[in-house]
């Protein structure tokens, strides 16, 4: 029976917890809400995670440079790269859930989801010096995820200044982010059971409305991803790379399989590394470089959702939002993104870290979690691909793209 279970794909299994979620819930009514705990207990997990996955694998990604002066012509390119399309992608986000607001029209009352306290008015003094991690402990105790991810940060370009002595270090850090994201993948087994009891308590408490929402959703977060894609991957090919876009995208078509079937950058990176070199020409050491430290922090996709599931949850819970908070949405949702590490669900915990800035419930989580591997599929194919497209572009600016090896259209 076991065997039988696990035999299934995860993914499969999770959609089919989603649909019978949906049909117990509409059969069962309110009282569905008894088995809200085992949701709640699966989202406890995923919050569990925030603080060791972000940790690790950010500390270990900016190790994984190798050397700091490779932050310079490639580097320094692959990040302004990363930056700039980090946050179009968000701001394409917020610009979709407000015009399109997929969470209008949900009543959540009976929810019974208590008035979150707006954040307390902080000043641009207390905001600047709430970034500085003056107490490294207390910020993860706190899973205060911004001067978490600045922290990370500085010790991962502690250890590449500090060299051979940083290696005893670098190789905790290595294998910590492995450890991380094998116990992130246990925690994913919980998925289905997690999913059913969500879907099962929004479907059975609040009815089609809610259901009809998620759907608008997903269906934003799909188009939100395919223009990332289109228009800023195929832009930064055709105007900056100047390479033909149908060959590009014809050279990655088997990361793009293999993202969007594992919803993890970091399972498909071995196929990114083997599309870039093999397919589009690009060097060796730009693909290494740029496609490892991309698929670690260059999370478009799911810097695009953080800022879309914001705007969805304070439509769902009538959080009225500022521009200061578009704002921090923005710097957040890229944060978040880069914090994120390539595993499937990484979108769904770095939820916590914007939501709470703002003032939208962490219940949102709760309600969005039946559906987000099914947006994680196409938002990792959509980092993927951005990590892809970077690399090409630093490649054939800095003359490290052997144009004859890049795959053509007529290729067999
Ligand atoms: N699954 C993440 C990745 O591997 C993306 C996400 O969760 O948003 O890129």
């Amino acid at each position: 029976m076991m065997k039988t279970w696990f035999a299934i794909p995860l993914w499969q299994r999770v959609i089919g917890a989603l649909v019978l979620g949906i049909i117990v819930g509409r059969l069962w009514g309110p009282e569905a809400e008894s088995i809200k705990i085992i949701g709640d207990v699966f989202v406890a997990f995923i919050k569990m995670l925030v603080v060791p996955l972000i940790f690790f694998s950010l500390v270990a990604g900016v190790a994984a440079i190798g050397d700091i002066r490779k932050l310079g012509a490639v580097g320094g390119r692959a990040m302004l790269l990363f930056i700039v399309s980090g946050q179009i992608a968000v701001w394409l986000g917020l610009f979709l859930g407000t015009v399109l607001a997929p969470g209008l029209g949900v009543d959540t009352t009976a929810l019974n989801v208590g008035d979150t306290p707006p954040p307390s008015e902080t000043t641009w003094r207390d905001m600047i010096m709430g970034m500085i991690p003056q107490s490294p402990v207390q910020v993860m105790a706190d899973v205060n995820v911004l001067p978490l991810i600045i922290f990370s940060l500085l010790i991962g370009i502690g250890i590449l200044m500090a060299k051979e002595e940083g290696a005893p270090v670098l190789k905790i850090f290595e294998s910590g982010s492995v450890v991380m994201q094998k116990v992130t993948m246990v925690v994913m087994e919980l998925t289905p059971f997690g999913v059913f009891a969500l879907m099962a308590w929004v479907a059975g408490t609040l009815g089609f409305d809610a259901l009809a929402a998620l759907g608008k959703l997903v269906a934003l977060n799909y188009l939100g991803c395919l223009l990332i894609i289109a228009i800023i991957y195929g832009g930064m090919i055709k105007f900056l790379a100047k390479l033909p876009v149908i060959d590009f995208f014809r050279g990655i078509i088997d990361a793009i399989a293999v993202s969007y079937s594992t919803a993890s950058s970091n399972a498909t990176l071995p196929v990114t590394l083997r599309c870039a070199r093999r397919n589009l020409g690009v060097s060796n050491s730009v693909a290494s470089f740029v496609i490892s430290l991309g698929a670690t922090i260059n999370m478009n996709g799911t810097a695009m959702y953080l800022g879309l599931a914001t705007l969805f949850g304070a439509q769902i819970f009538g959080v009225d939002l500022t521009w200061g908070d578009y704002f921090l949405i923005s710097i957040l949702g890229t944060l978040g993104a880069v914090g994120a590490a390539g595993i499937p669900g990484a979108g769904l915990i770095m939820m916590a870290l914007v939501f709470g800035a703002v003032g939208v419930p962490l219940e949102t989580i709760a309600f969005v979690a039946g559906v987000d591997r099914i947006m994680d599929m196409m938002r990792t194919t959509t980092n993927v691909s951005g990590d892809a497209a970077v690399a090409t572009t630093v490649a054939a600016m800095t003359g490290e793209l052997d144009r004859a090896e890049m795959i053509s259209a007529d290729d067999v």
